[in-house]
């Protein structure tokens, strides 16, 4: 399949379909924790990305599109870390992305999932991306032929062999991490929850929503998904919430209600940045 696109000189140039797997793939690749290079560096060795964190594979039509969602607060190190990393990595697999940083503004608890939706939201008005992944600031993949893109028909969860539980699954359910969904799964498990403040719960609820919606978790194989995790202590405002098993016992009563139907938030600020676009977002406080 040959697709047209209007050159950058006017006349029509044709790009073939990148090739599967891609020819740029290296398979296992080291990982530095420690100090990251500047953004100035990071941009400098990523010339191709455009303002707010955009790439397209020059010489060929990418065959997926992959927005990449990460919620934010105070992890400087950790988002450096991840883009010095990540840029060269999906660059690797040929894939057209953007790298969307979701920031949650004020001292508020913390709130992932519902950043996660907001990310999401926000990512679909930009672009028609075609996957959507889930991806914590502080994770980074060890392998490329762990590709960024999505089962056509369920929710992929990526992160299934993460260093710190010893490169395997902490639980069989287990959810956190890195996931991915394209927009229709998304829409159909009523995205994430909403009301899970502070630590832990919330990636659980996600993995019954998958199934409650009639859906099923993909995997990598244990092999492809190691990822490693850069050490840090648990963040101020993100204390574990007490709440969480609670609201476990009521996701099957619930995830129909609270979700991508009922997400409001305020959006306080859209930033192309040269490495990513930065949305800051004031997602209310716990009640
Ligand atoms: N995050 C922030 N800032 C915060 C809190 C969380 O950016 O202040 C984001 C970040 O992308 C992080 C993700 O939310 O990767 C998940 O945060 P987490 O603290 O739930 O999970 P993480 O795996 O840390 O990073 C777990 C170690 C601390 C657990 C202590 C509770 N027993
Ligand atoms: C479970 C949490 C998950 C969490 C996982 C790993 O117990 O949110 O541990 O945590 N579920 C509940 O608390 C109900 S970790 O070892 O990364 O700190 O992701």
């Amino acid at each position: 399949l040959l697709l047209h696109h209007p050159g950058p000189s006017g006349p029509e140039q044709q790009l073939r379909d990148c090739t599967l797997p891609s020819p740029l793939l290296v398979g296992p690749v080291s990982v530095h924790l420690s100090s990251p290079p500047s953004l100035e560096e990071i941009k400098e060795k990523n010339p191709l990305v455009t303002l707010g964190g955009h790439y397209r594979p020059p010489d060929c039509e990418p065959r997926h599109h992959t927005a990449i969602v990460v919620p934010y607060r105070n992890r400087q190190t950790h988002l450096r870390a991840l883009l010095y990393h990540l840029h060269p990595f999906l660059q690797r697999q040929q894939v057209h992305y953007g790298i969307y940083i979701v920031h949650q503004s004020g001292n508020s608890t913390f709130n992932r999932a519902k950043l996660l939706n907001v990310g999401v939201r926000e990512a679909l008005k930009e672009e028609d991306w075609s996957c959507v992944f889930l991806h914590d600031v502080d994770l980074l993949p060890e392998n490329d032929h762990n590709t960024y893109t999505c089962h056509p028909q369920y929710p992929t969860h990526l992160s299934v062999a993460m260093d710190k539980f010893r490169y395997r699954l902490p639980y069989s359910q287990y959810f956190g991490g890195v996931s991915a969904v394209t927009p229709e799964q998304y829409l159909k498990m009523n995205g994430f929850p909403n009301q899970y403040w502070g630590w832990g719960g919330e990636d659980d609820d996600i993995a019954a929503r998958v199934r409650l919606s009639g859906m099923k978790i993909m995997r990598p194989p244990l092999a492809i998904g190691h990822y490693k995790m850069i050490k840090h202590k648990g963040d101020q405002g993100n204390e574990q919430n007490p709440r969480r098993f609670d609201l476990l016992k009521r996701t099957r009563l619930n995830w129909r209600s609270d979700g991508l139907n009922s997400l409001t938030y305020k959006l306080l600020s859209k930033e192309l940045e040269p490495l990513y676009t930065n949305l800051t977002v004031n997602i209310g406080d716990d009640p």
